[in-house]
């Protein structure tokens, strides 16, 4: 089985904050579940590195806007493995290899390009043009400011594919994520879609496009073709791999670009005749201590500072338990430390050490017993069958309810540790005590296992303690054998 997951490709005119992160850490998630479950995965993630806004941003900083690009590039790259992301491929839209493949699927829409001219109100913020009933008090929807553009412009008839992307809407009603949204993006089609310009003519920073001097392509067009060029597109070579990665694959978007990826994307790739994504997630925003993030006011969250500050795992834990995956979060210390107080110090840390220090305890091997009665049945069982619990959840993007069910088996771990009472068993019931211990070193195992594309290091950690590889959803099937357990360390420190 393949599958395919994507970041959006971010911007390149400012520095990598929370939110960036956030994508590239959900999409992250969703490539470690997916490689722990046997399938081939492709997961890219990269910079957008053409329009206005771009050049505008290297001429304000005095430089080279091929250099500016190799500096801001760099930095969303460092941001990339700050947060352990485990990407395939990094791409850069001003690669030699992604200007052939914007120019070549240029030449499959051909058929549905006319050139004309164009004057309206253009956002450079959103790269985008307004309509005019759109524009109040001189900003776009969005708050940007806009200007008054006039140029001639190669069109795209995206008003022909109003039908067809209503039809491939209801026949996949899954592939926009959350329902929600998918709603928004129906009615926005049911609107009427007007033709979309699609080639720049006043300035020069992009892809040129094919015959036409004097034009550059629209930067949205270039941009969503990164997804193409990350998988091999146009070496016929790859063709085969390509569609079929397509075909399973999950692009994760900010909300604020979803109609781009759900309705531009899939009518260039209905008009070039390639395979459409399996499915567009739109997630939410986030606030910083309740406010939007802005330069300005001195609250933008850099993704940097807060793992130096709280640790990884509690930073990429935080951020997918905190709200529900599609819906808008704040970021605030308090709440942060609250999730590592509570959730991470006490429920997980606190059963790993409990167990684990106790084995010590008793000399520091594990004595199997796998002749279960029906307490020890139950919590074997459940701890088995987590990741089927969590796989249907993980299907459709769900990464809140993943983490809460992985939750509810910690819970369980440590309420049975609360019943059985080892403490006790060693005394009086020793035979009792092997079986307890052995249900719990499976929960434990399982735990790892599910906590493992959300917070890799952590799951490592674990997956040491109790020797076991961690490599593959797999190895939770086989049983533990008699072994010897290292001493374990405080995984959460309280005073963090
Ligand atoms: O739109 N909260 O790039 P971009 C959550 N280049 N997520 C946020 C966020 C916030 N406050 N701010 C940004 C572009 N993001 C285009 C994309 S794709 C073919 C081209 C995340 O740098 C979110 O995922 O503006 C958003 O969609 C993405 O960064 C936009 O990054």
């Amino acid at each position: 089985m393949k599958f395919c997951v994507t970041t959006p490709i971010y911007y390149i005119n400012g520095d990598p904050h929370i939110g960036h992160a956030y994508a590239s850490i959900a999409a992250d998630i969703m490539a470690r579940f997916a490689r722990l479950d046997g399938m081939e995965v492709h997961f890219s993630t990269g910079t957008d590195e053409h329009g206005v806004k771009v050049a505008r941003s290297a001429e304000s900083a005095g430089m080279d806007v091929l250099e500016f690009s190799d500096l801001m590039s760099q930095r969303f790259r460092n941001m990339s493995d700050k947060i352990n992301m485990s990407y395939d491929d990094f791409i850069r839209t001003t690669e030699k290899r992604h200007e052939k493949a914007a120019q070549t699927l240029w030449n499959m829409i051909e058929k549905d390009i006319y050139c004309d001219t164009y004057a309206g109100w253009y956002s450079a913020r959103d790269e985008e043009y307004v309509t005019e009933s759109d524009v109040v008090d001189g900003k776009a929807p969005s708050g940007a400011s806009v200007e008054w553009m006039e140029e001639a412009s190669y069109f795209f008839k995206l008003s022909d594919y109003q039908d067809k992307l209503l039809d491939w809407y209801e026949k996949n009603p899954d592939f926009i994520l959350p329902t929600s949204r998918r709603n928004e993006v129906i009615s926005f089609v049911k609107g009427g879609l007007k033709d979309l310009s699609i080639s720049r003519s006043k300035f020069t920073w992009g892809i040129p496009i094919p015959h036409l001097d004097g034009h550059v392509m629209y930067v949205w067009i270039d941009a969503l073709t990164n997804y193409l060029t990350s998988l091999g597109y146009p070496d016929p070579e790859k063709a085969v791999y390509v569609s079929e990665m397509m075909e399973n694959c999950v692009h994760v978007v900010g909300k604020e670009i979803l109609r781009f990826h759900a309705v531009y994307w899939p009518a260039f790739l209905m008009s070039a005749g390639l395979r459409l994504p399996k499915r567009i997630y739109a997630h939410g925003w986030w606030t910083s201590e309740g406010q939007k993030m802005s330069k300005s006011v001195g609250n933008v969250v850099d993704p940097h500072e807060i793992i130096e500050e709280y640790g990884l795992d509690q930073v990429r834990y935080f951020l997918f338990r905190e709200v529900k995956f599609g819906e808008d979060g704040d970021f605030s210390k308090s709440a942060i430390k609250k999730r590592i107080s509570f959730d991470l110090a006490n429920d997980l840390g606190n059963l790993v050490q409990r167990v684990l220090a106790f084995i010590q305890k008793i000399g520091g091997r594990l004595v199997v017993d796998y002749d279960f009665s029906e307490d020890e049945r139950k919590l074997f069982e459940n701890s088995r069958s987590l990741i089927n619990r969590v796989r249907p959840l993980m299907e459709k993007q769900d990464l809140h309810a993943s983490m809460s069910t992985v939750w509810e088996l910690i819970a369980e771990s440590n309420k049975f540790v609360n019943d059985m009472r080892p403490w006790e068993l060693v005394k009086n019931n020793p035979q009792k005590l092997n079986k307890v211990i052995t249900a719990l070193c499976e929960s434990i195992r399982s735990i790892s296992f599910g906590l493992a594309p959300f917070m890799p290091d952590t799951a490592q950690k674990i997956f040491n303690f109790i020797n076991v590889e961690g490599k593959s959803f797999e190895e939770i099937k086989s049983n533990f054998a008699d072994q010897d357990f290292q001493e374990p360390f405080t995984l959460f420190p309280k005073d963090n």
